[in-house]
């Protein structure tokens, strides 16, 4: 038997990245959980309040914390979860310059510390900072890859699962395209139980849906009043954890590097992808109604636009 251990590591844990780290050492996937974040004694307190809950909810995951970046070496997985959220007042394109400078810091530490690992990211502007991890980390494409539309499908199938009263399981949805206003859900290939959605919900209802859907995470925002949702993102990065680790070939829409694929090149935007051992193993085209297409397409044009000020600010940090 192979003495070799499975390590995570989370950066940045905040709200999302607390609560991957429980949910993590519930799931036992690991031998042992690193959680880094520049504030470390936070990061230490989070580790040894979620080690304390182990005898009781049955694991007996080793659990570290603190500020030290040495914490990730030789991580599987890295999470990455720092960054902060826009405060009022606060532009964008500031958010974009504030984030790109932890994502740069946070990439350097990766590709010196974990440079087999597989990253996650999750730090928003979601698909503009995959394509940041991606380009200073230079790893390969299948290495890196972002969460978001397992996010905006879970709150998708919840919404549809509340109108039509079943069970959220039963149904199968997919939504594309960025983690914004632009995204996707492919209505053409949503099922319940197997049968197409729209010979079971009128346009009219299907459409307050979807636009309640591409809202969903600010109306938790509104109702939270302060910070953004947690408990469905952690859930959802831990569902793409699970497929790596576990190598279970789970087809779920990531955030990852398209060459070609959907007339999308060189841009990082939520496509469907098979996860396994190898992290992103295939990206899975199919056709698209039109309609479905072209507002794929607008969205990876809206996302290329950020990504090109992610390129403005890499060539402006290069020496
Ligand atoms: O679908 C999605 N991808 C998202 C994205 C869903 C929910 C949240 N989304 C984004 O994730 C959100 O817009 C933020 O950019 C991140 C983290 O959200 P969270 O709600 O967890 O924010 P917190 O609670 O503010 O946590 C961020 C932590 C905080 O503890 C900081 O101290 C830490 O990040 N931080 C750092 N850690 C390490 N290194 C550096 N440089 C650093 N800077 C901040």
């Amino acid at each position: 038997m192979s003495d070799r251990k499975l390590k995570a590591t989370i950066v940045g844990v905040g709200m999302v990245g607390g609560t991957i780290a429980s949910n993590l050492a519930i799931m036992n996937l690991f031998d042992e959980l690193a959680l880094i974040d520049v504030v470390g004694d936070m990061a230490k307190g989070k580790a040894l309040d979620i080690s304390q809950a182990g005898p009781v909810m049955g694991y007996d995951t080793h659990i570290v914390g603190g500020d030290s970046w040495e914490l990730m070496k030789n991580s599987d997985i890295v999470i990455v979860t720092a960054g902060v959220p826009r405060k009022p007042g606060m532009s964008r394109e500031e958010l974009l310059g504030i984030n790109y400078r932890i994502i740069q810091e946070v990439s350097k530490k990766i590709r010196e510390l974990a440079p087999n690992s597989i990253v996650i990211v999750v730090t928003n502007p979601l698909d503009a900072m995959t394509y940041a991890v991606y380009k200073i980390t230079g790893f390969p494409k299948n290495r890196v890859l972002g969460m978001a539309g397992v996010l905006d499908t879970a709150r998708f199938r919840t919404f549809l699962a509340w109108d039509l009263g079943v069970s959220a399981k039963d149904i199968s949805a997919l939504v594309l395209g960025s983690h914004g206003d632009t995204m996707v859900p492919i209505l053409s290939y949503t099922t319940v139980g197997g049968i197409p959605i729209e010979k079971l919900l009128p346009q009219q209802k299907l459409e307050k849906i979807v636009e309640r859907t591409k809202r969903g995470g600010a109306e938790v925002v509104e109702l939270l009043k302060a910070g953004s949702a947690y408990f469905a993102p952690a859930a959802s990065v831990c569902e793409m954890v699970e497929a790596i680790v576990l190598n279970r070939k789970r087809v779920l829409p990531c955030s990852v590097l398209c060459e070609g694929e959907y007339g999308i090149n060189g841009i990082f935007i939520g496509v469907p992808v098979v996860l396994g051992r190898n992290g992103v193993e295939k990206i899975i085209e199919f056709p698209l109604r039109e309609d479905e297409l072209k507002a794929l397409q607008k969205s990876a044009d809206a996302t290329k636009k950020v990504q090109d000020e992610v390129n403005a600010l890499i060539e402006g940090n290069k020496e």
